[in-house]
């Protein structure tokens, strides 16, 4: 449960090591960590701090649908795609703009700055939503989650493997595969993509009636990343369970790079004072016969109580 998540916060902050990284942000790091989610005890919604469970239906919806276009996440008012895309736009020449180089750093020191991005940004995701050939060109996010788990291009046939609905057929006619796997990590493709993907691999299990998960994620940002993939895998194992006839066993979640960025160290402690609550219940639609077919309206939570959000930057 929630004190899995709190515990390695502890450790990383205790025991992580000063590593750079990518973003230039530095953090506090630990190489192999993994935390384990009995979902018969409920929903790992994080409670000590509150976590838009709006935002990782969504985006579960988008990954479902093999889109990877972030209009879809516009449409629905979700933007923590929305850096990545805008990094290509911003760097290619067709735009015209003030200069918005390293982007993510400056609108954290400059407020002047700060401002001009938000506008520049305001315009792309005004753009990527009315006007079609510009969203084909710049929406994109690569050849991460959604066209890797539904349109992994199969180099034989010239056409591409559903890994979703293989794997739903799969776990109904052989629940004690043990290759029931989804990947999306591409050598071919990956080093291309915005954000090579994090989660690099999960693996379904079932025995007893019951179905569990285990994710492999490469790289976790402990504060604002992890607490949404605990989320939106526990939510695809329930989906899964559903359309397959299981009851939800565990989420087991193993990470690489788990680490807690230097601007997240106020956050991360103050959460750590906070209280846990009892965790919330998930309701899908009974309804619901295909995997493919979960709406917003079919996945609700009950029962969320939490303490309030905790902002933070994300790293760019
Ligand atoms: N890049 C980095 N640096 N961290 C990540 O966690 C991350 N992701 C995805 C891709 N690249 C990443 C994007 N996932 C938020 C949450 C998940 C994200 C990105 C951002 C975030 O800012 N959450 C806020 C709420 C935001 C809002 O309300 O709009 C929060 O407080 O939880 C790892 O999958």
């Amino acid at each position: 449960n929630e004190a899995a998540y709190l515990n390695l916060a502890r450790y990383i902050l205790q025991k992580g090591t000063t590593k750079m990284d990518r973003t230039q942000t530095g953090t506090r790091s630990v190489f192999g960590a993994q935390m384990r989610f009995d979902l018969s005890e409920g929903f790992p919604l994080l409670t000590t701090k509150k976590v838009p469970f709006g935002l990782i239906k969504s985006e579960l919806l988008w990954f479902l649908r093999g889109d990877n276009n972030i209009r879809f996440l516009l449409e629905h008012h979700n933007h923590i795609w929305d850096e990545w895309p805008f990094k290509k736009w911003i760097e290619s020449t067709d735009y015209q703009g003030p200069d918005m180089t390293d982007f993510g750093h400056r609108s954290q020191t400059d407020p002047e700055f700060a401002k001009q991005y938000q506008q520049q940004k305001q315009l792309f995701v005004d753009r990527i939503l009315s006007d079609d050939s510009f969203s084909k060109k710049f929406g994109n996010i690569g050849d991460v989650y959604g066209k890797l788990w539904r349109r992994w291009p199969d180099a034989h046939d010239n056409g591409s493997v559903d890994q979703i609905s293989r794997l739903i057929s799969e776990i109904k006619i052989n629940p004690d595969s043990r290759r029931l796997i989804l990947t999306a990590w591409d050598p071919e493709t990956t080093p291309l993509a915005a954000l090579p993907s994090c989660h690099v691999m999960s693996q379904f299990y079932v025995a007893e009636g019951k179905i569990s998960l285990q994710l492999y994620q490469r790289s976790g940002d402990f504060f604002l990343g992890v607490p949404f993939n605990i989320a939106s895998y526990s939510l695809l194992l329930s989906m899964v369970a559903a359309q397959t006839g299981l009851q939800v066993g565990e989420f087991i979640h193993t990470i690489g790079d788990a680490h807690i960025y230097n601007n997240h160290i106020d956050q991360i402690e103050e959460q750590l004072t906070k209280p846990m609550h009892q965790l919330p219940v998930l309701k899908l639609n009974p309804d619901i016969n295909s995997i493919f077919d979960y709406t917003m309206k079919d996945i609700k939570i009950e029962n969320y109580i939490h303490e309030d959000p905790i902002k933070a930057p994300v790293a760019v």
